[in-house]
């Protein structure tokens, strides 16, 4: 099963590549499944229309969907590096491809942000969105520094990232270590409740925050968890007074109006956690979709 009409073989006109990590080892959850939610994410996609909100028909799209990239659950080094190796063959077929990677728990996005930034040339212009209820800013976890709980700490790690080109959203389930880390730090995020000013208000706050900084180019992270768990029960860690959907749609519409997408992800969908009508799974298929028909038609929005 490909998602939505994707073809499986990346050729000149590819502009999106679509793959899946099946990868759930470094979440701190007692109920993971999140490495079949690439499976279930692309399954749903045969009862969704093939058409985006704004009327664009999925046809018209160049998507690859390349398939899952083969993991040893408990060899941590050496997925680090199959991943990476992966997502470099991926350019090496098409260097202008934006890749899209579904996830997994989030500690699948920092090879991913890494091999995607590592590559990535104008390295001033770069930032990375992270869209999660938690910070995930601890410096270790039960397993050590790599966990779907230090990924944002990994990421702010890497050379190129400081904290005027990384920001977080959506977040309300912060502990003390992180907080204490976030301060001195000086990390900029975003706390779902501000959301109280406006939903243009808040868009407009993480736009300045890129702008402030010159980024041209972003790589977005999301975390089904940024939602609100009554429309995204299918997480390990549902946290009250999440985003609605729209919220987020609208803050993806923004974002991608005004910066290049150059990659991004959606990860911690568990679909033993969701409902039997798998509406977490049709959540996660439809922001795919649609933050990929904002990044094709980006001036027609
Ligand atoms: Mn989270």
């Amino acid at each position: 099963m490909k998602f939505f009409n994707s073809t499986e073989n990346i050729n000149k006109d590819t502009q999106f590549v679509i793959f899946g990590i099946p990868w759930d080892y470094l979440t701190s959850s007692d109920l993971p499944n999140s490495s079949i939610a690439p499976e279930k994410v692309r399954n749903v996609t045969k009862d969704i229309g093939w058409t985006s909100e704004l009327g664009w028909p999925i046809t018209n799209f160049n998507i690859a969907d390349v398939g899952d990239i083969i993991i040893e659950q408990s060899n941590v080094e050496k997925n680090i590096n199959t991943i990476k190796g992966f997502i470099k063959n991926l350019y090496e077929k098409n260097e202008k491809i934006i890749p899209i990677m579904i996830g997994g728990d989030h500690f699948c996005s920092y090879p991913t942000i890494k091999t995607i930034g590592d590559l990535f040339s104008e390295k001033k212009e770069f930032g990375v969105l992270i869209f999660d209820a938690h910070l995930d800013f601890y410096q270790e976890w039960d397993k050590g520094v790599y966990s779907h709980a230090t990924i944002s700490h990994r990421v702010y790690d890497l050379d190129y990232i400081n904290n005027k080109n990384l920001l977080i959203v959506g977040t309300r389930d912060i502990d003390i270590p992180e907080l204490e880390i976030a301060e001195s730090e000086d990390i900029k995020y975003l706390s779902a409740y501000q959301l109280l000013e406006g939903i243009d208000n808040y868009t407009e706050k993480i736009v300045s925050f890129f702008n402030k900084s010159n980024i041209k180019s972003l790589y977005i992270s999301i975390d089904i968890d940024v939602l609100s768990p009554s429309i995204a029960p299918g997480t390990g860690f549902a946290m009250p007074g999440g985003l609605s959907y729209r919220e987020l749609w609208k803050i993806l519409k923004e974002i991608s109006k005004k910066f290049d997408i150059i990659g991004f992800d959606l990860v911690e969908v568990a679909p033993n956690l969701d409902l039997k009508n798998k509406m977490t799974c049709n959540l996660a298929a439809k922001l795919i979709i649609e933050l990929i028909s904002f990044i094709v038609n980006k001036n027609k929005l």
